[in-house]
């Protein structure tokens, strides 16, 4: 667990490129080269942009590590839902 979530850090590191948001073109590249097998439409540059305006909390139109943590909860949540075969409860 714990290189995993080391890999979570130096991944966002790595796609920000050491700052502290990753602007719009960095996270479509991590998402599209990091999340393919997770995430669906990750080919399309629209679904992300759309994506990345959902988890812009303070709308910078940057991602923040915190915001790319809510996406991870998110797709950890949703990765744990297919697994157990509950439903989902989000909202
Ligand atoms: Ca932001």
């Amino acid at each position: 667990m714990e290189s995993a979530i080391k890999t979570l850090v130096t991944t966002f590191i790595s796609a920000s490129k050491g700052k502290e948001n990753m602007d719009t073109k960095s996270f479509q590249k991590m998402v599209s080269s990091q999340l393919s097998n997770t995430m669906q439409d990750t080919d399309s540059s629209s679904a992300i942009k759309e994506m990345q305006r959902g988890l812009d909390a303070n709308n910078d139109g940057k991602v923040s590590f915190q915001e790319y943590l809510t996406l991870i909860g998110y797709l950890a949540n949703s990765i744990s839902q297919n697994k157990t075969g509950s439903p989902s409860e989000a909202s």
